[in-house]
């Protein structure tokens, strides 16, 4: 019995967060905002990406720094001089499309063309939680193993877009970025998956392609 009830309130929780995400996204819709969220693994490269987004794309854009108490992604962002919402989940792992929802709100959308969204570093909360965006990137790195792929499948199946990070230290770890590759093909294979350095500034250009390319589809 108290099984089925977990089930059940879950089941409502998934419901009534698809219901906001889809508010989110007419909102975005209508002020012409393209809104990708990045979800990821903790460290693997989720905001040194947003901010090579920011200083090399094409376009004005607005970010939204999901973090579970610190304030240090968002004051990363407000250096690039773009307009930056916090949003702070205290003990949540996860954004969820309410307080997106409040987030933009704050943001001035008419004055952007991208929301980008860093959510909470993790690669099993985020999953279910539509935010309302039109793009996912899921950003990972060789240092979390090489094995991590086949470990989280889950957040693959719901990615528009995988990167691979560090390939520059791909040795050192002793990580098959290329047997990475094939783990996610497996998983999604019609998914793009790119390997980047951010630190050698490889694969940039060819994210900010997919990314633009995603846009227009
Ligand atoms: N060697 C190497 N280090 C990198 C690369 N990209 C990012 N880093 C470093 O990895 C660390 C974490 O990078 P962040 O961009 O803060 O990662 P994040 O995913 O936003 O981290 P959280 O928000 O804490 O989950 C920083 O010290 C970066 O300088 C890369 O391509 N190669
Ligand atoms: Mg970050």
């Amino acid at each position: 019995m108290h099984k089925i009830a977990e089930v059940e309130v879950q089941h409502n929780i998934m419901k009534a967060n698809k219901k906001l995400a889809d508010k989110n996204q007419n909102i975005m819709d209508e002020n012409n905002v393209f809104c990708v969220d990045f979800v990821g693994a903790i460290g693997s490269g989720k905001t040194s990406l947003i901010e090579e987004l920011i200083e090399n794309m094409n376009g004005s854009i607005g970010v939204i720094a999901g973090d579970v108490i610190s304030k240090f992604d968002a004051g990363r962002f407000e250096k690039h001089n773009v307009p930056v919402v916090g949003l702070n989940t205290g003990k949540e792992c996860h954004l969820d499309a309410h307080l997106v929802e409040h987030a933009i709100h704050d943001m001035a959308l008419e004055n952007i063309d991208y929301l980008f969204i860093e959510n909470v570093g993790n690669l099993i909360c985020p999953v279910d939680f539509d935010l309302g965006s039109h793009m996912r990137i899921v950003v990972i790195s060789v240092s979390e193993g090489d094995d991590t792929v086949e470990k989280h499948p889950l957040i693959f199946q719901s990615a528009d877009l995988v990167i691979i990070n560090k390939i520059d230290i791909a040795d050192a770890v002793g990580a098959d970025a290329d047997k990475m590759v094939n783990d996610v093909k497996i998983i999604n294979s019609n998914v793009k998956v790119i390997k980047t350095s951010l630190k050698q500034e490889k694969g940039l250009k060819e994210v900010i392609s997919a990314i633009e390319s995603f846009k227009t589809q």
